[in-house]
């Protein structure tokens, strides 16, 4: 069975989790890692916080916290908001744990150099003299010189996506203070040479690969915008920040790395490596190999690797990971990646999705404008906000959390899906007993209905469409509804009781397989359902044929599944 390791993007620990965050990068990868288990698939779904660079050294130093006391508060908020959605990661750690993440991101860069995919520039460098260090990053900000955004970042411009340069902006200015006049001043850095990308003819073959799988917005930003548009070139893998990974002070050789001294990796060099140390991290604690996620015998087809992230991600998951990834080849004393013969695998496909806005305006924590998830899903459940996050997720284009339309979308949930099962399950109890009623039909209708919504829900999530794979699962519960209503159970009662058995036999046939296809979404809810039918939860394997309630099968006592808001 081909393993398939499942990422989320590592979330900045000083970000405060919004459902921007959620709709991008973790549902999405939650519903289809819940799907990958369900149908019985070696998957193992990874994640953690981004402990470097600027985002966080900035607001550390903002509350005047050490940094790593800051990024760990920073990484219990996360964890606790993605445990509160049900976000089922198998493993979320911290890029700040230094074993193995620290010598692992230092192999990754030691054989990079030696592979002569990095090199050692002269750059000029912003400089502050008011604090008397370089600035870099998210301490600088200024006009983008691609698109004239006022207020781009020096790492990247948050409108049109660039990935930029900070000594290039225009009129830059240090964020912490617009009075202090920054100087350009010489210093040194070590660059990934991406000019040597779209010409390596692994790479080549691999981005010929995946040009085909990538959804289209994905493949028009990594093919027309950056390699046949901006074009690539290379790129800075190193800061001068007291926090961070250390530039190693020795080569693979053992010669020494001049000045290495106060030097770190690149906060974007090690995030990516985290989704290998976080692998790393769960397979020791459960005596596994992680290798077998990560690395493959060349020829060999390996592991799917599959990066969910938002938009603004794509270029570091879709070209400079992969350049990290390609190019470790040939072995080092005493490492842990590939070894001769063997190479990391390249990513199988990178779902990105678009923006997510709040009644038409972007989120924003400091402008108020934004909604406390934790209050948000206390209020309203995690099943509720799962269900409306997915149905307006931004899959093709920037979508928007509307509150009118969370209370439409999950009223049809609990009419739809909560009260069809209620009903059936009440009537059941009240004039059969509690168990199933033989039928004289066969129903093969129902059955007809179950293969092909649950056939069209495997497709879609298969392919990243997740929208449309809810509507599948809501459709089913349609069809339930129709099919109770066109057979009228309750008008036979009084004159049939035979018949009347034979339509709620063939009404209750919709539920087990209801309740799988609900899992991935609102799996509280497949739960309580299930425990209504009295059905164990499904062990994993093939979907189809569907669980069936056999005549004279016990059912639970029914409840409510969830109310109308
Ligand atoms: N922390 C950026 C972000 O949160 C960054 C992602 C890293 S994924 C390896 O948008
Ligand atoms: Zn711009």
């Amino acid at each position: 069975m081909r393993p398939i390791l499942v990422t989320s993007a590592l979330p900045y620990a000083n970000g405060s989790p919004h459902f921007g965050h959620m709709v991008g990068a973790y549902l999405p990868a939650d519903i289809f890692v819940r799907y990958q288990r369900m149908i019985g698939s070696d998957v193992l779904y990874i994640c953690g916080t981004d402990d470097h660079g600027v985002a966080n050294t900035l607001a550390a130093e903002k509350e005047g916290v050490p940094y790593k006391e800051f990024v760990d508060r920073g990484y219990a908020v996360w964890k606790r908001v993605s445990d509160l959605l049900g976000i089922s990661f198998d493993n979320f750690s911290q890029t700040s744990r230094r074993d193995p993440h620290y010598p692992l991101s230092q192999e990754f860069f030691l054989r990079l150099l030696r592979n002569g995919r990095v090199v050692r520039r002269d750059v000029k460098q912003l400089y502050s003299p008011k604090t008397g260090r370089f600035l870099a990053d998210r301490y600088v900000t200024g006009e983008c010189y691609r698109c004239g955004f006022k207020e781009a970042r020096g790492d990247e411009c948050p409108k049109c996506g660039s990935w930029l340069e900070a000594t290039q902006l225009r009129n830059p200015r240090s964020r912490m203070d617009p009075a202090d006049l920054l100087e350009l001043r010489d210093s040194w850095q070590f660059e990934l040479d991406l000019a040597q990308f779209p010409s390596d003819p692994r790479v080549r073959a691999w981005l010929d690969g995946l040009r085909p799988r990538l959804k289209p917005n994905v493949a028009t930003f990594v093919f027309d915008k950056m390699i046949e548009g901006e074009g690539l070139e290379p790129r800075p893998i190193t800061r001068d920040l007291p926090w961070g990974v250390p530039l190693p002070a020795k080569d693979l050789d053992g010669r020494p790395i001049a000045d290495a001294e106060g030097k770190v990796l690149y906060v974007w060099f090690d995030a990516p490596i985290g989704y290998i140390s976080s692998t790393i991290e769960w397979a020791r604690a459960h005596g596994k190999d992680w290798r077998r996620y990560w690395i493959r015998r060349r020829g060999e087809e390996g592991a799917r690797l599959i990066h969910f992230i938002g938009k603004d991600n794509i270029t570091f998951h879709c070209i400079v990971f992969p350049a990290m990834l390609a190019w470790q080849e040939g072995g080092g004393p005493g490492g842990q990646g590939p070894g001769p013969g063997e190479e990391y695998v390249l990513p199988d496909n990178v779902p990105a999705n678009e923006f997510f806005n709040l009644e038409g305006r972007k989120f924003s924590k400091s402008e108020g404008w934004t909604i406390d998830i934790e209050e948000f899903v206390s209020k309203h459940g995690a099943d509720r906000t799962r269900f409306y996050l997915t149905a307006a997720m931004p899959e093709t284009a920037d979508s928007d959390f509307l509150h009118r339309e969370f209370k439409a979308k999950t009223d049809l949930l609990a009419n739809q899906f909560g009260n069809f099962a209620t009903r059936v399950l009440k009537f059941v109890g009240q004039y059969f007993d509690g168990r199933v009623p033989p039928s004289s039909k066969d129903w093969e209708g129902v059955r007809g209905q179950v293969e092909a919504r649950t056939r069209e829900w495997a497709e879609c999530i298969e392919g990243f469409r997740f929208r449309r794979a809810l509507d599948a699962f809501m459709g089913l519960a349609e069809d339930g509804n129709r099919f109770l209503d066109e057979t009228a159970p309750w008008k036979l009662r009084k004159t049939d009781l035979a018949a009347c058995g034979s339509a709620l036999h063939g009404a209750l046939q919709y539920l087990p397989p209801l309740s799988v296809l609900a899992e991935p979404f609102v799996p509280g809810l497949a739960a309580k359902l299930r425990a209504m039918l009295n059905l164990p939860p499904r062990s994993p394997g093939p979907l189809l044929p569907a669980e069936t309630l056999p005549a004279g099968h016990p059912l639970g006592p029914p409840s409510v599944v969830i109310e109308r808001l």
